[in-house]
């Protein structure tokens, strides 16, 4: 019997929305996940394959429509163009716009409750662009953001003080591109501010945060593309939408002072992700509200 929860991933048939289909399975979540996609060859040889492992689990995965996709809990949106090697995130905004545009058609119209979860890039504009086009409520239109990038950096973090990654709250906030940062002032250990830890003392700052904003860049360089990561990663935040699990992760979210979509931490739930207040320093809050013209300019095009 097929699960009650319905997730579809549109862009279903390529290798981010593969890797989402496949951590579902195997992270044992029970819901129906359904493949969406132009090339429905691909999704179907997508979806037969990840349904040898699904038996396994309790998440089911098929070949889905655009218009069932229109009626299921979660839409996640993996379509479109990636970057090629050396190109930025939002160089690929002109492309991804018209996809994005047809797609929010023939899924319309959209199961009121539904949770839209922007992952194509450039992620913050697009996630934008979706409430603008579906006018969901802004809340129930969030984007991976820097929940990935925050994952690098825990996971660099969790290597140098030899703590786990889960016990290290840091993140990358801003822009999932170029002018994302490194939210040192709120990282904490234990309650403890990251910072005092001994052996932060010795710790290129400015580098580590470089580092991390640069991995996309020698992963694509590497391989082409990067799809591990953040097909977990966007499994951990369908997972928190499905159940309700309340958690805080740094997604896109809406921010009315800057009205656009940045990444900050909100609390990710049954009604998408609503905002969670962080008191950042002097030069955290220059570098957001630099992530935030640059997201916004682009956007006011559109
Ligand atoms: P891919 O493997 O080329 O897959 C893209 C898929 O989209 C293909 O199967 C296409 O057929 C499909 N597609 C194109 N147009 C449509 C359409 N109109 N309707 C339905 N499907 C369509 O790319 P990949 O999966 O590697 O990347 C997908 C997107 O994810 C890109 O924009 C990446 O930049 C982005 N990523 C975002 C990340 C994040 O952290 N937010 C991380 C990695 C990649």
């Amino acid at each position: 019997m097929a699960p009650k929860s319905k997730v579809a991933i549109i862009g279903g048939a390529g290798n981010v929305g593969a890797a989402i289909a496949f951590a579902l399975v195997v992270m044992q979540i029970p819901a129906e996940v359904l493949l969406v996609d132009v090339t429905e060859e691909v999704a179907k040889g997508q979806a037969l394959d990840i349904s040898d492992a699904a038996h396994l689990s309790c998440a089911k995965c098929r070949v889905g429509t655009f218009e069932e996709a229109g009626q299921a809990d979660v839409i996640i949106i993996t379509a479109g163009a990636r970057q090629n090697p050396g190109e930025s995130r939002s160089n690929l905004i002109d492309r991804n716009y018209a996809i994005l545009k047809s797609i929010i058609t023939k899924i319309s119209p959209i199961k009121p409750t539904a949770i839209i979860l922007m992952v194509s890039n450039p992620v913050d504009i697009l996630t934008s662009i979706a409430q603008k086009l579906t006018g969901l409520p802004k809340n129930h239109v969030l984007g991976s953001g820097t929940f990935l990038d925050s994952g690098r950096l825990r996971n660099h973090l969790s290597n140098l003080l030899k703590i786990s990654s889960s016990s290290i709250h840091a993140n990358m906030l801003g822009e999932h591109g170029d002018s994302q940062f490194v939210g040192w002032s709120t990282a904490t250990i234990a309650g403890a501010p990251l910072l005092d830890h001994p052996i932060m003392e010795n710790i290129d700052l400015d580098k580590v945060e470089k580092e991390i904003a640069n991995k996309a860049y020698s992963i694509i360089d590497a391989k082409g593309s990067t799809y591990f990561g953040i097909g977990m990663h966007v499994a951990v935040l369908t997972r928190s939408i499905l159940n309700n699990d309340l958690r805080v992760f740094p997604v896109s979210n809406y921010h009315e002072e800057y009205d656009t979509y940045l990444s900050l931490p909100a609390v990710v739930g049954a009604s998408g992700a609503s905002r969670v207040d962080i008191q950042l320093n002097s030069r955290e809050r220059t570098l957001l509200q630099e992530s935030a013209k640059k997201i916004k300019d682009i956007c006011d095009k559109y």
